[in-house]
């Protein structure tokens, strides 16, 4: 069967993001892993512990083409862009538990270094929006507290609502964290993976990072894509849960609410 399958859809839409197993062919993904540990010691590690953005080679980009493209572009039903690949070797136990982006935020999202992409970080007011994000694991995530990437499936429509609603008719980009929250049964989700599978990451959904006390190096490959552009201080439109999405279809109406 073709991918996305319907029911692949189908939990995008509800849990706002999807892991697909074994979309890349892992040679390809261990020649990127290759390069981006050569790249590693010359990341150095920010205040919230994730290394920097670095930059991108040729087998980290090349893990773009094909299926993943192909894939995003038949979920979004439009030709994508890619704005530019990050990546964040997170390697240090417990070294990026310290600060959250999102003010006031619980405990949970506190450790996790919970925050919504594009939205303004203290003293930024544009909105850096990009359509989603795709995520490619370089190495074996097994069990918890490895630096898993983290989500909170459903927290997409949850940041949707918040949006509107707070701030309906106005343009306030600096305050928008200010009170968000996610509903206590919206909870954390340390993601396991394989290298060869790939992450798509709706773009306001609520993620972070879990503490690393494995000892070893988590690599993993970041893209954000835009499907269109917009202007940066549009915050109707960043808050559009589905405006980009053209492409999932009748999936999308039992649960854009
Ligand atoms: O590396 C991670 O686990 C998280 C990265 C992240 O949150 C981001 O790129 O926005």
């Amino acid at each position: 069967m073709s991918i996305p399958t319907p029911a692949q859809n189908d939990a995008f839409a509800k849990d706002g993001w999807l892991k697909v197993d074994g979309l890349l062919d892992p040679r390809l993904v261990a020649g990127a892993d290759a390069c981006a540990a050569r790249m590693e010691s010359r990341v150095s590690f920010n205040e919230r512990g994730w290394g920097q953005s670095t930059t991108s080679s040729r087998e980290v980009m090349d893990l773009f083409g094909g299926p993943v493209k192909s894939l995003l572009e038949a979920m979004a039903g439009a030709p994508v862009r890619t704005l530019g690949v990050r990546m964040y070797p997170v390697a240090v136990a417990n070294d990026n538990c310290q600060l959250a982006y999102m003010r006031n935020s619980p405990g949970a999202c506190s450790a996790y270094n919970a925050h919504v992409d594009g939205a303004p970080n203290p003293g930024q007011q544009h909105l850096n929006k990009h359509s989603a994000m795709i995520g490619v694991p370089l190495t074996p995530v097994r069990g918890p507290l490895r630096g898993n990437y983290t989500v909170w499936p459903g927290s997409h429509r949850h940041v949707s609502s918040y949006l509107t609603q707070s701030f309906a008719g106005t343009n306030a980009v600096e305050a928008i964290w200010g009170d968000f929250v996610p509903p206590a049964d919206c909870l954390p989700l340390q993601v396991l993976a394989e290298p060869g599978d790939v992450l798509v990451i709706h773009h306001l959904l609520l993620h972070g990072t879990a503490c690393n006390a494995s000892g070893e190096t988590r690599r993993m490959a970041f893209f954000r894509v835009n499907f269109e552009f917009y202007a940066d201080t549009d915050l109707a439109r960043f808050a559009d849960l589905w405006g980009d999405w053209r492409g999932l279809g009748r999936e999308l109406e039992s649960h854009a609410d």
